[in-house]
């Protein structure tokens, strides 16, 4: 039988969106659907897993296996069905409040761990969900529902936390920017290992429209004279103060990821049928 062609309409489902009108998340969703196309990965084989928040509902936009989880936790989730079923291709998505405050111990054991999932993060500077609190990545001294006298903490810079944590694919993308988006996902999902796309997506409800603006204004494509596999380039980029780096900032190649370690540790299991002690079970982990 034929192969069906794929597109990006055979990943859209019934559920009504509830976004806002211009919500930055309806990008990402279009360059999710596009990439799922362009990598032909039959729904079937396919599972989105998110926390909970505006972008978390994401999960449920894509005909996909899906789960809207728990606050902060798609990570671990996301990477047992990964250790579960390593033949589907999973993708973790939710927002900054989401994966940078509850979530962030997930985000730095799951970098350290290696599992081969994409994470994408709706980075929008705000809780929106619940209606425009403070968030890890708000800039400091902006006005928010939770800091009315200007948010007095310095923002957190996801993209140098993951290059210092051994991230072993790091990007920046744009949900103004679908095709350039699109490419990031596909790219990421195709990195054996854990590749993390942080996407500048605005709230146009509790952030505004101009953050559209200030991405369009200050974001930097990275060209050839970048270097994704040189960890210092990679370190320079992601302090840039007044330029928005897009594209991929570092990817390196080889490192052992959760499953492969998980299946390494089950063959070696089965291959020792008895443990006299402690210690010979111990041995495996070695
Ligand atoms: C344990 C727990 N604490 C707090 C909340 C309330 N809560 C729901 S979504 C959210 C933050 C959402 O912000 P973000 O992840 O940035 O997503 P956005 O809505 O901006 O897309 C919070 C604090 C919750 N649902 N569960
Ligand atoms: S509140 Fe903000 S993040 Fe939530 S749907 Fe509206 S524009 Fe999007």
């Amino acid at each position: 039988m034929d192969k069906i062609k794929l597109n990006a309409k055979n990943y859209k489902t019934s559920v009504p969106i509830v976004w806002c009108p211009g919500c930055g998340d309806f990008g990402v969703l279009n360059a999710m659907q596009q990439a799922a196309a362009e990598l032909e990965i039959p729904p079937e084989n396919l599972m989105v897993v998110s926390g909970i928040g505006c972008s978390s509902r994401i999960a449920g936009y894509i005909n996909a296996f899906g789960f809207n989880t728990i606050h902060g936790r798609a990570l671990p989730i996301a990477s047992g069905a990964k250790l579960a079923r390593p033949e589907m291709t999973v993708w973790a998505a939710g927002g900054d409040g989401d994966g940078y405050s509850i979530g962030t111990n997930h985000f730095v054991h799951t970098i350290r761990r290696n599992a081969d999932i994409t994470y994408i993060v709706m980075d929008n500077h705000i809780y929106g969900l619940t209606k425009g609190q403070v968030s890890p990545t708000t800039p400091r001294g902006d006005w928010t529902k939770s800091t009315p006298l200007g948010n007095p903490d310095r923002p957190l810079n996801p993209l140098a936390l993951a290059l210092e944590l051994g991230a072993t694919f790091i990007a920046q993308g744009f949900s103004g920017n679908v095709k350039h988006l699109r490419e990031l996902i596909v790219k990421g999902t195709q990195h054996k290992g854990f590749s993390f796309i942080n996407v500048k997506s605005p709230c146009v409800t509790f952030r505004g429209r101009q953050e559209f603006n200030v991405v369009r204004e200050h974001g930097v494509y990275l060209d050839e004279n970048h270097d994704p596999t040189d960890w210092n380039q990679a370190h320079e980029v992601t302090q840039w103060k007044e330029k928005i780096p897009l594209g991929i900032i570092y990817q390196v190649q080889g490192v052992p990821t959760l499953d492969e370690i998980a299946e390494d540790l089950r063959r070696k299991a089965q291959d020792k049928q008895h443990f006299e002690s402690t210690k010979d079970l111990l041995e495996i982990f070695r």
